[in-house]
């Protein structure tokens, strides 16, 4: 696509959405470095979201994780975040924080403890339905640490069970997206550690169910453009969690580390014609910013990743159509790499001012005057996963 003006299109209608959790205080097992400012409740997580929003146009939703952002009345949140101008986006269940799932959640060897994750699952799904979520976003610790310490059969029959159930409890326009992970918590063995596990489990399910790609939870060296293009091949691909990773699941901002990489994701997504909301690929950030201020760090990720779809978008087809066609090795290459080598800030910046946006959302924040309102009204703010 040459034509600005419909990249220009293309990109404003994009939605990115952000997770609730990268608002509040994150670290490692080292150390949490706490900041002032940060949300001390989901309200307060989801005015962030709608500041993000404002700023950037593009970020009109947050994602919920349950119980970390639990409330008396989730209707009441939604309401809130509709008056705040963004909805309530994906919910995902936490079934990964209880001394009960040692062993497991859904997979786990006893029926009492399965029991209890299955209904945690299902009271998302009330979730969604109280303040109007189209998606439960799975995703489960379960695995084992050592080679026979479970049936890894046995732990596939009662996923398929447990997912199965859960399926069914979905109601008209929710799905249901299966996240996998390579290892983390567990490793020797992770119930869904790659897509080809989600996959076949969401074929089995059926439409309701698709597999979501979050980019920080393959092995090194997998080639996600790749099977992002093989799930959207099979109308599998639900949803992203963008991210970046230098190491494993390192859940730094989007773009970061390797922005080639993310320009070729976006690259199999524009082919795909999937960039399109009405494509209901759900594009949404899985971050912590344990380092840097959130709120500014949540608007840049969503910055990169417009910057890398309008450079997707700026590919001239044609010509790499022509070029791979005619066995042109280099020259369909340049074609890619010269989009990716062009600036698109000044030609975003303009889709900005025509949208009644400042052309820089990151320094409209610093003189909004918002960071020094939330560090004087907000003492005490909550960490994103409780002791995570
Ligand atoms: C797991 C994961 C998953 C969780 C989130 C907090 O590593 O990516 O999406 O819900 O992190
Ligand atoms: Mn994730
Ligand atoms: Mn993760």
């Amino acid at each position: 696509m040459t034509d600005h003006a419909a990249v220009i299109a293309a990109v404003a209608a994009m939605r990115i959405e952000t997770p609730s959790w990268a608002y509040g205080n994150s670290g490692t097992r080292f150390k949490v470095f706490a900041q002032s400012g940060v949300p001390r409740d989901a309200y307060e997580k989801v005015a962030d979201a709608a500041m993000v929003h404002r700023l950037t146009g593009a970020a009109p939703s947050v994602a919920l994780h349950i119980p970390w952002d639990a409330v008396d009345d989730y209707a009441d949140l939604a309401r809130f975040a509709a008056a705040e101008g963004i909805a309530i986006g994906a919910i995902n269940p936490n079934v990964f924080q209880d001394n009960d799932y040692k062993l497991g959640s859904v997979c786990h060897p006893d029926a009492g403890v399965r029991r209890k994750a299955i209904d945690h699952l299902l009271e998302c799904v009330d979730i969604m339905d109280a303040t109007g979520s189209t998606i439960l976003s799975v995703w489960l610790a379960d695995g084992t640490n050592y080679a026979g310490q479970d049936s890894i059969a046995a732990r596939q029959d009662r996923l398929a069970d447990a997912l199965s159930e859960v399926y069914d409890r979905l109601g008209d326009g929710q799905r249901m997206l299966v996240e996998y992970k390579l290892f983390e918590p567990h490793f020797y063995s992770m119930d869904l550690p790659d897509w080809g596990t989600s996959y076949a489990h969401c074929v089995a399910l059926g439409d309701k169910a698709q597999v979501l790609v979050d980019t920080g939870h393959h092995a090194p060296g997998t080639n996600i453009e790749f099977l992002v293009s093989v799930l959207l091949r099979f109308g599998k691909l639900g949803g992203f969690h963008f991210n970046s990773r230098n190491y494993a699941d390192d859940d730094l901002m989007v773009g970061a580390a390797d922005p080639f990489q993310l320009f070729r994701i976006a690259h199999e997504l524009v082919r795909a014609d999937a960039i399109r909301p009405e494509a209901e690929v759900a594009f949404m950030l899985d971050q912590c910013h344990n380092l840097e201020a959130k709120v500014p760090a949540l608007i840049r990720s969503v910055l990169n990743v417009q910057e890398a779809v309008a450079k997707a978008l700026l590919v001239d087809a044609d010509a790499l159509a022509a070029a791979q066609r005619s066995g042109d090795v280099l020259g369909a290459h340049a074609v890619l790499m010269d989009a990716f080598a062009g600036d698109v800030r000044p030609l975003l910046a303009q889709m900005r001012v025509e949208q009644g946006l400042d052309p820089d959302p990151v320094a409209a924040y610093h003189r909004s005057g918002y960071q020094q309102k939330i560090e004087s009204d907000r003492v005490g703010g909550q960490q994103a996963g409780w002791g995570a």
